[in-house]
């Protein structure tokens, strides 16, 4: 047949595979399918963790036994913790989004590396099962909290091994996850495609796959010295043994902090996508935000001992580890001011992602301004475990990350599965989340303050009134994430059909189909301009009398 007009090719989801049923989707190396994949393992275990949260903070709306026994409770913030650090946020908008996204925005037709791609997802599953397997075995659910500080890791007679083993694995999965982004970005952008015309959600997921490569081996070599420990004490890290403790902690968070920004800079990308997409306006210093992408990754691997300020280090160590906290505040504050200022004088449109955007800036820079507070050394020595840092982390990986999450839920929605959801619902669940989530989280900025410390069961009666408010604020924000979900899912269905474009984006992954065919593009596209390119919506000049 000669005719110009391309014959219809089937989207993603609808291909013909070898495979049938579900196997044509957990032996798919589409990396769009494999972000689906993702995205639904991941969103289970963020709801099981969701649900562990509020069953915590009912046992915490009274003093004494609410509804569970301590050891119970010991168990539920380790589950919680360990799901949703390492199978929700981690994973979350790198694995799902990234794999989705990075080859539509960058031009190409899949990740560099298709099947290591889809082994980084058994893998991930593989890691996810076994830390719910390890739930049932005998011995019972590991009670370390999610860092498995030593010695106590090495003392209880939980199944901590399977659950390190679970955390090892998936380490791996992230690594592999990392090192296909990394050579995809170098190797598979479209003609044109400078590196500074690439959409800046790409600089995040570079930036953090940097992360992801480098840092991610220091855990798992770590983990597997906890296992080593337990089955031969041989001494690394048992005291009584003449190891080393406190050596654990700064391996842990050699990793773990950088692994803070591994959550939390695919987020800030996330905004700087969204946000000119509904103010109309080119981002505000484009450079300087792909630039801090990086600047964070470099100096936030630098200042892990902020975590360890009451082990006992030297003066000088505390003086060194509190400055550089300090300076890591620099590039994200500057991210912060650019989005301001792509607010002013844009033509904003309120659209279900821009109000999630909104959210995140205002919480995130809540849970920015408290980390600060914590990089204090007077400060952090008064309000170290206490709910004061459970407020922080909550702000910024739930206030910040999570609700990039459902910005970027909203935002591709209609790209991913070629439907529309609808609005109003959507609106109150973003109302009741946000309502939901300060109220939770924000008495325990007081709690920690007054002295309440976290991981407890029990506390003082005069703490009650604050847990009252919080307990609540986790209702409020439960059934807000319900009605999200719950609209989602039917828009599957029922929704209206999407456009190519339904919000008018500029990046490369609006100019095909939604859903977008199997081979992404048909042709592969030539960049010429940068990825934010409003001018015909700003007011020239010469048009203002
Ligand atoms: C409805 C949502 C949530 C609720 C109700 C909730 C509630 C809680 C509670 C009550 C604790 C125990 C605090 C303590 O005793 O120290 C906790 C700890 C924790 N939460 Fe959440 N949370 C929620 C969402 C999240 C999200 C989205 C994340 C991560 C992205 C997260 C990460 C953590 C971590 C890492 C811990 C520390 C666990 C530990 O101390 O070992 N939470 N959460
Ligand atoms: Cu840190």
């Amino acid at each position: 047949m000669t005719s110009n007009v391309p014959a219809i090719e089937p989207d993603y989801l609808h291909a013909q595979t070898n495979s049938k049923g579900i196997g044509a989707w957990i032996f798919s190396t589409d990396h769009k399918r494999i972000g689906i994949l993702y995205m639904v393992s991941m969103l289970v275990f963020f709801l099981t963790a969701v649900v562990l949260g509020v069953l915590m903070r009912l046992e915490m709306l009274t003093p004494g036994k609410t509804i569970m026994q301590p050891q119970t409770y010991n168990t539920f913030f380790t589950l919680h913790g360990i799901m949703m650090i390492f199978l929700f946020i981690i994973p979350g908008l790198p694995a799902v989004f990234g794999n989705f996204l990075l080859p539509l925005m960058i031009g190409a037709k899949d990740v560099f590396f298709p099947r290591l791609n889809l082994l980084s997802w058994w893998l991930f599953i593989t890691g996810g099962l076994l830390a719910l397997v390890s739930l049932f075995l005998p011995g019972g659910p590991a009670d370390t909290g999610w860092t498995f500080y030593v010695p106590y890791s090495i003392r209880t007679t939980t199944n901590v091994i399977p659950a390190l083993f679970a955390a090892f694995i998936l380490g791996f999965s992230s690594i592999l996850t990392g090192l296909n982004f990394i050579t995809t970005i170098h190797r598979m952008r479209a003609p044109g495609m400078t590196w500074f015309k690439m959409p800046l959600f790409t600089w995040a997921l570079y930036s953090t796959a940097w992360i992801q490569i480098l840092a991610t081996p220091v855990i798992g070599i770590t983990l597997l010295l906890v296992v080593v420990e337990r089955l031969f004490g041989v001494g690394i890290f048992d005291p009584n043994l003449g190891g080393d403790p406190v050596l654990y902690q700064h391996l842990f968070w050699i990793y773990s902090h950088p692994a803070v920004y591994i959550m939390i800079l695919p987020g800030l990308g996330v905004v700087s996508e969204i946000l000119p997409v509904f103010a109309r306006r080119t981002i505000f210093g484009y450079k300087v935000i792909a630039y801090s992408s990086l600047a964070i990754a470099f100096i936030g691997s630098l200042v892990w001992a902020h975590h360890m300020f009451t082990v006992g280090m030297s003066n000088t160590g505390m003086f060194i580890f509190s400055l550089l906290t300090f300076l890591v505040s620099i590039p994200s504050a500057i991210k912060v001011f650019n989005w301001i200022a792509t607010l002013y004088k844009g033509s904003i449109k309120i659209e279900v992602p821009f109000l999630f955007v909104l959210s995140f800036i205002f919480q995130f820079s809540i849970g920015g301004l408290t980390g600060l507070m914590l990089g204090v050394l007077a400060v952090n020595i008064h309000v170290q475990d206490t709910y004061f840092v459970v407020g922080h982390f909550h702000y910024v990986m739930f206030g910040g990350t999570g609700f990039g999450l459902m910005a970027a839920m909203h935002f591709w929605f209609p790209k991913m599965f070629g439907k529309m959801f609808k609005k109003i619902p959507a609106i109150i669940g973003w109302l009741l989340m946000t309502l939901g989530f300060n109220m939770l989280y924000f008495p325990m900025f007081i709690l920690g303050y007054l002295g309440m410390p976290r991981r407890y069961y029990d506390y003082l009666p005069q703490y009650q009134s604050y847990h009252i408010i919080s307990t609540v604020g986790s209702w409020i924000l439960f059934i807000g994430i319900l009605i999200i979900f719950i609209n989602l899912l039917i828009s599957l269905k029922k929704g209206k059909k999407a456009s190519a474009n339904p919000w008018g984006g500029k990046t490369l992954e609006w100019t095909v189909a939604s859903p977008p065919p199997v081979e992404n593009f048909h042709e592969i596209p030539v960049v010429e301009k940068g990825p934010y390119d409003y001018s015909e919506y700003e007011i020239k000049p010469e048009s203002v009398k």
